[in-house]
């Protein structure tokens, strides 16, 4: 079998590449190790920056997301009792809208089988060949038999457990990595949000985050230790822990209803660089990963897709290389952008294990620095609403 390009994963990145190819007629087959359900099963990302909203109208699949989503001019920063709000669109003149991973995914599902175009589902043994040589190609299980694709280049969007990245040799790749010490007890359930923006919380009892997919649906999350289980949290005990990360004003207007879905997700920042071997193009989570407090993941996987397009359609459509022999280092420089943001956002407002005294006045002064002074506001909004293409 022959493919023009084969796409390692079948997450939001690799999906959103293979509609935009497939817009101009360039042939991508997706490999995806899980179900379909599986990965809709998956709660995740629910802020989206213009950037992926446009690139998902470019890819024809924004018609419901349009519908749908929920326009946010503004988020709500709180500490102790006390609390602020950064105006996005005053800051910068732009917003970012809530619409979950989920359903993001599920239209671009929707519209691959729409269009015919092919996804094999519970691949397995994906293995990588020839990407530093002009005849790349990828072989598999599927459905109790061996496989091989031969194509021109391989997209490596497998996120972060998956093959693509250690694909390329020791001696060519670099990994930078910071692990935080705790991570995420997200719930999701369905009652209206507390707020019709999303509040990120800085307690003394830990951090804790009010978001939300629709007027009827919330999405909270509590900063939890890395040994904790979401099966040991109940509702209740998980209701009652959020009532106390907020201010007493939004506590108060809590309402709390069964959980859908808990799980637990620790706290990484990662790169790897460069994000290109020879024809193999590392997009998303493979790459890099980002602490989900500035809500980038998604977006720095979309921003990938965006200069991985563009490159090929230019080696195709023009015959130049320019765009794919460039893609890592343009890729990189706004992915680096993206960790410092994420990175300090959840620097400011987590509690970390050892801090003392003088940590904790350094994170107040950080808190009322940007309460207090516009200039600030507008370099948070700036990078939360996401830094041009
Ligand atoms: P994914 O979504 O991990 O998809 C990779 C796919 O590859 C498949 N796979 C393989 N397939 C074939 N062969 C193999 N060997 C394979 N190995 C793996 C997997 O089954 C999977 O289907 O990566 P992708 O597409 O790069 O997308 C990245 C995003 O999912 C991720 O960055 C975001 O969810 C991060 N994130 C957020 N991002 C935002 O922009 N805004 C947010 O508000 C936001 N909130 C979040 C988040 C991530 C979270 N968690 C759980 C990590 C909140 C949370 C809690
Ligand atoms: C979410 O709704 O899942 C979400 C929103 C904002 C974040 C992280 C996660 O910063």
């Amino acid at each position: 079998m022959r493919s023009q390009v084969v796409i390692i994963g079948g997450g939001p990145s690799g999906l959103l590449l293979g509609q935009l190819l497939h817009r101009k007629g360039i042939d991508a087959v997706v490999l995806e190790r899980k179900t379909r359900d599986y990965v809709l099963g998956r709660i995740r990302a629910g802020v989206l920056e213009t950037g992926l909203v446009t690139l998902m109208r470019e890819a024809g699949v924004a018609d419901r997301m349009d519908a749908e989503s929920i326009v946010h001019d503004g988020t709500v920063i709180a500490y102790g009792e006390d609390q602020f709000r950064v105006d996005f669109v005053e800051t910068t003149g732009e917003s970012v809208v809530v619409y979950g991973q989920t359903e993001l995914t599920r239209d671009l599902y929707d519209a691959r089988e729409a269009c015919g175009a092919k996804t094999l589902f519970e691949v397995d043994n994906v293995v990588i060949n020839g990407a530093d040589s002009d005849a790349p190609y990828v072989t598999f299980t599927h459905e109790g038999s061996e496989k091989r694709i031969d194509c021109d280049f391989i997209a490596g969007c497998d996120g972060f457990h998956g093959v693509s990245r250690q694909t390329i040799p020791l001696t060519v790749r670099t990994e930078y990595e910071k692990v935080y010490p705790f991570g995420w007890l997200g719930l999701l359930s369905d009652t209206p949000p507390v707020h019709e923006e999303l509040i990120y919380s800085n307690s003394e009892r830990g951090f804790a985050l009010c978001s939300q997919r629709s007027w009827t649906r919330s999405r909270y999350y509590i900063q939890c230790s890395l040994s904790d289980h979401a099966e040991d949290w109940s509702d209740q005990m998980f209701w009652d822990e959020l009532r106390r990360r907020l201010p007493a004003e939004t506590a108060a207007k809590l309402v709390t209803g069964p959980s859908i879905e808990k799980s637990i997700a620790p706290l990484r920042s990662f790169v790897t660089e460069p994000m290109r071997w020879g024809r193999l193009f590392l997009c998303g989570d493979a790459a890099h990963i980002v602490p989900p407090t500035g809500a980038k993941g998604l977006n720095t996987a979309a921003s990938d897709i965006h200069y991985l397009y563009h490159g090929l359609m230019q080696f195709y459509e023009e015959k130049d290389s320019e765009g794919i022999d460039r893609y890592s280092e343009k890729a990189l420089a706004r992915i680096w952008k993206a960790e410092r943001f994420s990175w300090n956002t959840t620097m400011m407002l987590h509690r970390f294990p050892d801090m003392n005294g003088f940590d904790l006045k350094m994170q107040r002064a950080d808190l009322e620095f940007l309460r207090d002074n516009a200039d600030a506001q507008r370099v948070f909004a700036t990078n939360y609403v996401g830094l041009p293409f």
